[in-house]
């Protein structure tokens, strides 16, 4: 492979590096991979339907814009399925997929905080009394003069009833703003129970159900409501009390943060619930002590993914990286062992450790890897299961292998931003609220808000995407709000402390960042958080001046290196709720140009928010800037951001007039 090809392949160094390396050690990789096989040109535009046993049927492209009834004809599946009705199949079952990983995440939490609240899962308490009291009286559980522990238990309850709930609406839709929820009842895409639309999804896409594109589109805008403001919302709530509510907390990121004279043990996936354990016991002086028996100064936990964004957000836990760099964490040689739960984990670190020394280790009983070791996580005796994680990590250091690289790269950065600090940083302690935020929205000094998530994608340069877009959405005036893969790639280009506002945003949005102390980006947390973003769309409607519901805001939503089917229902619940979103590298359902007008152009209609398509991420984030602007005008508040200063002479002219 050539020396730029390489290159290309990130905008890191130490990525790079680890690249080079990798190819040295004669590692194959993601980055190799998607180099030696090119995407399905049927499957990847979602014309390819292997939905039953006479497909896969592969309907081939239409041919220019005139389609005559007979070319249209043949352009079907055995079954008679049109190309809109297989590309809405394959559409809305990526929301599935998505929705179910939030919420099988969030109906772990709900489980293990029954478990709590009842006193059978020791080492957990309930860590942040305020917002556990503020959901009881969200969700109408009576306070009076019980303990936490009986409100925990009920509320443990309820949340876990939500899932398998049959009718009514899912309890968590209530923190929409009214007229939003209004509108969901209105169009028929208010979810009854979480568990029930995903399953419903999986009814209707089976062979011979729905065959109406818009009806199978509707159950998937519903399915993903359902994750979004229900499984994903949950999720974030009850880990919140939990483990605590994040708050402004100094972290590192990037592969930097390996250590060569310690113990590093990395913690990828997404459940919180696990690291939270490892994260205590790898502070055990007796742990502490094993690994020095072991030759190594001490213990170094770091995260990856979104894991690595809880761990970071409550507790100041280096970023070991993301998606894309999960193997390369691997490639230095350096790591002992990467303990990994669910979601987005690639099956092929176990191939990658073989070369080196690192043990891989399965703890969920549904995410098993072959050639991993498995210790299971079990969460009524959770200190047991991560104190045999931390000690496989720490009898690992003597067989490291030499051959060590660790990237010198590692940035600062101030994550911890949940809704509750923004309300607090924003407004002080006694008067919490975003009104600073809508006025300086309204006087024009921050054009608008950009939630900017989602993925890598070996498709593309890793966190090319991401950093282009928002360095082009700051530099204009938008405050970006930041999760999942995209808020690392920010990390790990400087973005996201305070002295970026000066360098990288335009003069009002620093000039606001300066005055409240914060980043131009900030950073919320893991994926399921995106629930945090919808959160503080709603306080922004609730605070006044910018209309009434998240439609009329100036705001935008991105994901410019997505790949998961997460990102998918994640995009959906923004586009539901009302946000213009816009991703990058592919699209999924361009075989179908009537499901694309659908979701592109029809949705606006319905939802005020809609989707779009831009592979350039400079081109994206001009895209997201005009609906901002549109936003603006519709609001009567475009006029404020064309600030003149006059001088005498203008004055004068002024006065004459
Ligand atoms: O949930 S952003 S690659 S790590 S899917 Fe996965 Fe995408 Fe990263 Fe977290 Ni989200």
């Amino acid at each position: 492979m050539a020396e730029n090809e390489k290159e290309a392949k990130s905008i890191d160094q130490g990525s790079l590096e680890l690249i080079e390396k990798a190819t040295k050690d004669g590692v194959n990789t993601a980055f190799d991979r998607a180099d030696a096989m090119k995407p399905c040109p049927i499957g990847s535009v979602g014309s390819c339907c292997k939905n039953c046993g006479m497909g896969p049927c592969r309907v081939p492209l239409a041919k220019g814009k005139e389609e005559t009834p007979e070319e249209k004809l043949k352009r079907r599946g055995i079954c008679g399925a049109t190309a809109e009705t297989i590309a809405a199949r394959n559409f809305i079952r990526m929301v599935a997929g998505g929705a179910a990983a939030h919420s099988d995440h969030g109906r772990g939490v709900a489980e293990l905080f029954v478990a709590v609240a009842k006193g059978e899962a020791p080492g957990y308490e309930i860590k942040d009394e305020q917002k556990l009291l503020q959901l009881a009286l969200d969700w109408g559980v009576e306070i009076g003069d019980r303990t936490n522990n009986e409100i925990a238990t009920d509320i443990g309850r309820i949340a876990l009833e939500e899932f398998g709930k049959q009718e009514g609406e899912v309890i968590t839709t209530r923190k929409a703003p009214l007229k939003r929820q209004e509108l969901w009842r209105q169009q028929g895409v208010m979810p009854r129970g979480i568990d029930r639309e995903i399953v419903e999804i999986m009814h209707r896409t089976h062979i011979g159900v729905d065959q109406d594109y818009r009806n199978l589109l509707k159950q998937g805008v519903r399915a993903s409501i359902a994750d979004g403001w229900g499984g994903s919302m949950i999720a974030t709530e009850l880990q919140d009390i939990l483990f605590g509510t994040p708050a402004p907390i100094m972290g590192t990121a990037n592969l930097g943060v390996l250590r060569e004279d310690e113990v590093n043990l990395i913690i990828h996936g997404h459940e919180p619930l696990l690291s939270e354990m490892i994260v205590s016991v790898a502070q055990e002086p007796e742990m502490v002590e094993l690994a020095k028996s072991k030759g190594a100064k001490g213990i170094n936990l770091s995260g990856m993914c979104c894991t690595a964004n809880e761990i970071l957000m409550r507790h100041g836990v280096g970023i070991a990286g993301n998606f894309l760099q999960q193997e390369l964490a691997i490639v230095t040689g350096a790591v002992e062992a990467m303990v990994v739960d669910v979601q987005c984990i690639m099956q092929s670190i176990v191939t990658v450790a073989e070369c080196y020394h690192t043990k891989i280790i399965t703890t969920a009983a549904k995410a098993k890897i072959p050639g991993a070791m498995h210790i299971e996580f079990n969460e009524h005796d959770a200190l047991t299961s991560a104190r045999a994680i931390v000690k496989a990590a720490i009898e690992n250091f003597p067989n490291r292998k030499g051959n060590i690289h660790i990237p010198d790269n590692r940035t600062d950065q101030i994550a911890g931003f949940s809704h509750e600090t923004i309300n607090y940083l924003l407004g002080g302690m006694f008067r919490a609220s975003y009104r600073p935020l809508n006025d300086n929205i309204i006087n024009g000094r921050i054009r608008g808000v950009a939630g900017v998530v989602g993925c890598n994608n070996a498709r593309t340069k890793h966190n090319e995407g991401h950093v282009a877009m928002v360095k082009e959405l700051i530099k204009n005036d938008v405050l970006v709000i930041t999760t999942g893969c995209n808020a690392i790639a920010c990390a790990e280009a400087g973005l996201m402390v305070p002295e970026a506002a000066k360098e990288f945003a335009g003069e009002g949005l620093a000039e606001v960042c300066e005055t409240v102390g914060i980043p131009p980006v900030l950073h919320m947390g893991s994926c399921v958080d995106n629930s945090r973003i919808l959160i503080a769309a709603t306080a922004m409607v609730k605070d006044g001046g910018l209309g009434d519901d998240i439609s009329d805001l100036p705001v935008a939503g991105a994901a410019p290196e997505w790949m998961s089917e997460k990102a998918i229902s994640i995009g959906q619940y923004f586009v539901a709720s009302g946000v213009y979103t816009v991703f990058g590298v592919t699209w999924p359902t361009t075989g179908s140009k009537e499901v694309t007008d659908f979701l592109f152009k029809e949705m606006e209609e319905m939802y005020g928010g809609m989707w779009d398509f831009e592979p350039d991420p400079i081109e994206g984030a001009k895209k997201m800037i005009a609906h901002i602007d549109k936003k603006r005008k519709a609001l009567g508040i475009d006029k404020a951001r064309e600030r003149v200063l006059y001088d005498m002479e203008m004055r004068r002219e002024l006065d004459k007039v």
